[in-house]
């Protein structure tokens, strides 16, 4: 009697192709997390390169609307106005537009305690780039190891749930979880 279906070999080869599709589609989904990462990593320091060069031209931070200006942005409007004014920025709302979607970058300043670590009395008062509050975790994780001590409530990067400048520690059982990142970029 012939045998219509499969063999085993015929399904072991079919199950093999499967595996290494599967392989294929994880590891370019991989690719193009690390790649969006990596794309929102270069907005953070250029927003910070163009308030660094502002700064050189016209002797304060754009948004900074004391007078005098008392080296603190207030303003996050006016930050992106004056920036755009100055042509460092072009198409202000593209600007605004992170690599993830719906997550957008604002300018602000911060005054934490515990700087340094929750025995540190220090005050840590600085400038901040922050998103709005629907970055993955994972995302400023991968970039508070990068660049400081990989703790979201202490260092220059920060991560918090809460919409606190300060930070919170990150959370090991939710690496997707949706929260605020604050690069204080100047300090
Ligand atoms: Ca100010
Ligand atoms: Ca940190």
């Amino acid at each position: 009697m012939k045998n219509k279906g499969f063999t085993l070999i015929e399904l072991a080869v079919v199950l093999v192709i499967i595996g290494i599709l599967m392989g294929a589609i994880l590891r370019g989904q991989e690719l193009i997390k690390n790649a969006k990462e990596k794309k929102f990593f270069t907005q953070l320091e250029y927003l910070a390169q163009v308030q660094f060069t502002y700064l050189q031209r016209m002797g304060e931070y754009a948004g900074d609307t004391d007078s005098p200006p008392d080296g603190f942005i207030d303003d996050d409007t006016t930050a992106w106005t004056e920036l755009n004014q100055q042509h460092l920025i072009i198409d202000i709302n593209k600007a605004k537009q992170s690599a993830f979607p719906g997550v957008t970058f604002s300018f602000g300043n911060g005054w934490c305690q515990r700087f340094g670590g929750d025995t540190d009395t220090n005050s840590l008062h600085g400038n901040y780039i922050a998103t709005t509050s629907s970055l993955p975790q994972w995302v400023a994780r991968t970039i508070d190891e990068r660049i400081d001590d990989g703790h979201g409530h202490t260092g220059y990067v920060r991560w918090s749930t809460s919409g606190n400048a300060c930070g919170q520690d990150y959370n090991n059982a939710n690496a997707n979880a949706l929260g605020n990142l604050y690069w204080f970029f100047d300090l």
